[in-house]
């Protein structure tokens, strides 16, 4: 019967004659309404003031942030600021997160965010953190998820294009970056043509279960071919990383072609318990690479930068039973492991079947030294000893793999448009429903993690044409919500995002809606330019540095009043939010101010520079409608010529005067310097 099916499905294919014509084919079928059934409004609708069951964390691509977004409903909620700069909230403009930017090529204000990856225990997604690399200038970062924050970002050296990065172990020990390009390492002035010789590939492990703490474990070098992606072993396959590989055939022009000649790539299957042994027994050797370790400091919440100078790293040839080869057919692009343990799916973007390893027969053919040939140190296992079956005709261009816990996985066919369902262990397709248009990664809750929340699969699209109003030649990007709680795929929803939706990770609300941080304890505030209470602002001068330190509070600005700068100066306003109430959010804004907002939170003190370059009279004002007075919320600064005699004065509001003056009745009553600095 399934036979039959699978000679049907594909057959019909092949009698289309070409994908225009499938494509034709199943919007046809959109417009006749059979592929989005009646009770689909329903299923998506989230009633107002109610919340959506999932949260979603999805890359944002070329936008290089995350976006959070409401699942089934699809609503955006939130955009999360990580490698690019974000004036919205001043993220990478004021000088409290500028240093998360920094790298050893200076400071970057974007880069290209790919894949989302929470942090899991025991090999499920926890809701404490939120990794993400960045692809162009390798790093991982780390998102609180009590806050929605970026609080760390690792630099990884020795690396070109952090692209297989930041999966995860079960326990989040560590995070992995795999170098997509080999580079001479370190990266020196060769000629391309040495490829051969001078290219190496590297696989980063990166201790990730402390923060502020990230740093890299040791790497291992590798073979100078591109690493696509990587998924960690779970179950019987824990202690195990797998990473594909594509381009060994190491050409280093015109890749399309050249990286595309070899019948069978490889998975690579890393045993990172061996790699500890290795480097506990001295087999790793430190080698000099520049690198920065970017984190905010808990109680200053003050991003700061170190600088770090080598690495171990462990050449395989020196460390025996670290890594093997899988062959794998052809141009493996993910790597996707299922909730046992047991099986390693490769997704060869090139390949006409999925090839399925298997983590048990890869353990005996190992001690069988089921070996076809060795390459730098890393055997070549069998593809016939370690395969456990092939998914046949699943359609055109596999890349990414997933699955929903009850024995099926969903594989995403870039080319043929369309999610293929089928089933482990009989390796059958079940089912397959097509999306619009070209789905890169598929995410399904939990669907790479030990317990996949198997309800809804996205599809995560490269193309988007005729899916929403058009607006000119750039198009929304568009997810799908798919329906996979039947037997049959059922499309729910088409949703569009932001930036390049590569993948997405998500986990139901109920694990981090009671966890979320209401608003920072102003006694906790250690920053070092914090303002407690009204009458401790104030402005002062150490040569053309000049400081000025003011609260914000429902709805005011105290002191508001500033005179003594002067053209030419570098000023830094360090404002506090007072406030210690939830979402009573601040802003501060001066006219013509060259890089951004701030946005306070409760509790918050926040540090802008600002270098005026023409006298007059500066306003300032409170940019989040924060009360029925907020339009009252706005202040003076005044800027005199350079080398002018304007004192630097500061004013106070009505109330600090009152507290001032009591103060000062108090001093002559006690004697005087018992009141602090203001
Ligand atoms: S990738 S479309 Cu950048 Cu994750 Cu596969
Ligand atoms: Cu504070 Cu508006």
């Amino acid at each position: 019967m399934h036979i039959s099916f699978r000679r049907s499905i594909w057959l019909a294919i092949a009698s289309l004659g070409s994908i225009g014509t499938l494509y034709a084919c199943a919007t046809r079928r959109s417009a006749a309404g059979s592929l989005v059934t009646g009770d689909a409004a329903a299923r998506v609708y989230v009633p107002p003031g109610s919340y959506d069951e999932f949260y979603a964390f999805m890359s944002g691509g070329y936008s290089g942030q995350v976006s959070v977004y409401g699942l089934p409903s699809g609503r955006l909620l939130k955009l999360v600021p990580v490698f690019s700069q974000f004036p919205e909230d001043g993220y990478g403009y004021n000088e409290d997160t500028k240093a998360l930017l920094q790298t050893t090529y200076g400071f970057i204000p974007w880069d290209d965010s790919h894949h989302p990856e929470l942090s899991q225990t025991d090999g499920v997604p926890d809701g404490r953190w939120l990794f993400i690399n960045a692809n162009n200038t390798p790093r991982i970062a780390r998102i609180d998820l009590t806050r929605f924050e970026t609080e760390e970002i690792l630099q990884i050296p020795n690396a070109a294009g952090g692209h297989a990065s930041p999966f995860t172990t079960p326990d989040t020990k560590y995070v992995v970056s795999a170098t997509r390009f080999s580079v001479p390492m370190p990266n020196t002035d060769v000629p391309i043509a040495s490829y051969k010789q001078n290219f190496k590939g590297n696989l980063s492990f990166v201790k990730a279960n402390e923060p502020g703490k990230m740093d890299v474990a040791f790497q291992i070098l590798m073979p100078g071919y591109d690493y696509d992606l990587g998924h960690a072993g779970k179950g019987p396959s824990d202690g195990w990383f797998f990473f594909t590989s594509y381009n060994t055939e190491q050409a280093y022009q015109k890749l399309e072609e050249n990286a595309s000649q070899n019948d069978k790539d490889f998975i690579v299957a890393v045993n990172y318990k061996r790699a500890e042994e290795c480097v506990a027994q001295g087999k790793a050797k430190r080698t000099p690479a520049e690198y920065y370790h970017n984190w905010v400091d808990s109680s200053t919440h003050e991003a700061k930068s170190e600088r770090k100078t080598s690495v171990p790293v462990i050449d395989p040839k020196d460390c025996a039973g670290i890594a093997y080869y899988l062959p794998t057919p052809k141009s493996p692009h993910g790597v996707d492991i299922d909730p046992t343990g047991e099986y390693i799916v490769g997704d060869g973007k090139l390949s006409t079947v999925i090839p399925v390893h298997s983590f048990k027969k890869m353990q005996l053919a190992i001690a069988a030294q089921a070996f076809d040939t060795t390459i730098d140190g890393i055997p070549v296992l069998k593809y016939d000893a370690v395969l456990a079956g092939e998914v046949q005709h699943p359609g055109l261009g596999p890349l990414h793999t997933e699955f929903d816990g009850k024995g099926y996985a969903y594989t995403t066919m870039f080319i043929s448009s369309e999610i293929v369902k089928w089933k482990l262990g009989t390796w059958e397709v079940v089912d397959r429903i097509p999306t619009y248009y070209s789905p890169g990664h598929l995410m399904i809750p939990g669907g790479d993690s030990k317990h996949p929340w198997g309800k809804y699969v996205i599809a995560l699209n490269k193309i988007t044409k005729d899916r929403y109003l058009p607006t000119g030649p750039e198009m929304a990007q568009s997810a799908q919500l798919i329906d996979i709680s039947g037997d049959k795929m059922k499309l729910l929803l088409d949703f569009p995002t932001i930036g390049e939706p590569h993948y997405a990770q998500a986990l139901p609300a109920s694990i981090i809606k009671d966890k979320q941080l209401k608003f920072q304890k102003l006694t906790d505030n250690a920053d070092p330019w914090v303002t407690r209470s009204e009458s401790d602002g104030g402005i002062v001068r150490t040569g053309k540095r000049v400081d000025v330190k003011l609260i914000a509070i429902r709805s005011h600005f105290a002191p508001d009043n500033f005179e003594g700068v002067q053209a030419g100066d570098t000023v830094y306003f360090h404002v506090t939010n007072i406030e210690q109430d939830w979402d009573i959010l601040h802003g501060f804004a001066v006219l013509g101010m060259q890089n951004s907002e701030l946005i306070l939170q409760p509790g918050q003190t926040r540090t802008l520079q600002w270098i005026p370059r023409t006298p007059g009279v500066y306003p300032f004002y409170c940019t989040d409608f924060c009360s029925a007075l907020h339009q009252e919320m706005q202040g003076y600064i005044r800027v005199s010529p350079a080398g002018s005699s304007v004192k630097l004065v500061a004013n106070v509001s009505k109330k600090a005067q009152a507290q001032l003056a009591q103060d000062r009745e108090h001093e002559k009553e006690h004697g005087k310097h018992e009141r602090k600095e203001r």
